[in-house]
């Protein structure tokens, strides 16, 4: 099932949250400025303990990690890197539908049945809404299509997309309504 709320990421009681993080994972502006804030100093913590891919790559762009989600309402905040846009020509979208790909997988290796989005990659990293919110809207409609076909019986994840500003939810709901 997909669902789109406008709202603060934080306050949602959801299995797991996604963090539009950075490659440090050590927090910064925006949503993930938020979900560390309200998480609190465990959460920096716990990030620090995740081993690094390269000296000060923690998390590459596209890839996922998983952390508790300590003081949040979240059992789990599942942090990925998403593009930085320059023009769509350069690998943006590939990158930004392997966040979502990649963060459903750990949701679902953790055995999550809820997950919220953020709007990843549209705010300081520039990615325009519309074209991000078509790749999300898409990975979430395959994922489920996918796992509905794997296992007829499968529970099904519950995937929300929660947006901070009216705006952004009017483009989700038009493109999660189109069949
Ligand atoms: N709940 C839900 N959405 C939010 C919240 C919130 N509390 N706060 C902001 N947003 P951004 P990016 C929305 O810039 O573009 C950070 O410094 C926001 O309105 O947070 O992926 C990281 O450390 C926008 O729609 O993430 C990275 O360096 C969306 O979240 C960099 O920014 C994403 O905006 C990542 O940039």
């Amino acid at each position: 099932m997909i669902k789109v709320i406008q709202g603060d990421i934080t306050a949602l009681a959801v299995d797991a949250i996604v963090n539009a993080a950075n490659q440090m994972m050590l927090g910064g502006g925006g949503v993930d400025g938020a979900i560390h804030r309200a998480a609190g100093r465990e959460l920096y913590e716990a990030c620090l303990k995740v081993p690094e891919a390269r000296p000060g790559v923690r998390c590459p762009t596209g890839e996922a990690r998983i952390t508790p989600g300590f003081r949040l309402p979240a059992k789990f905040v599942i942090h990925t890197v998403g593009p930085v846009y320059r023009d769509g020509q350069h690998g943006e979208p590939e990158k930004l539908a392997a966040c979502y790909r990649n963060s459903l997988a750990l949701a679902e290796e953790n055995g999550c049945k809820s997950i919220a989005f953020p709007c990843i990659s549209t705010g300081v990293y520039g990615y325009p809404i519309e074209d991000a919110a078509k790749i999300a809207v898409r990975e979430a409609k395959d994922y489920l299509t996918q796992r509905c076909r794997e296992a007829e019986d499968a529970e099904e994840m519950e995937i929300v997309f929660c947006c901070f500003s009216d705006r952004d939810k009017a483009v989700y709901d038009q493109l999660v309504a189109k069949p």
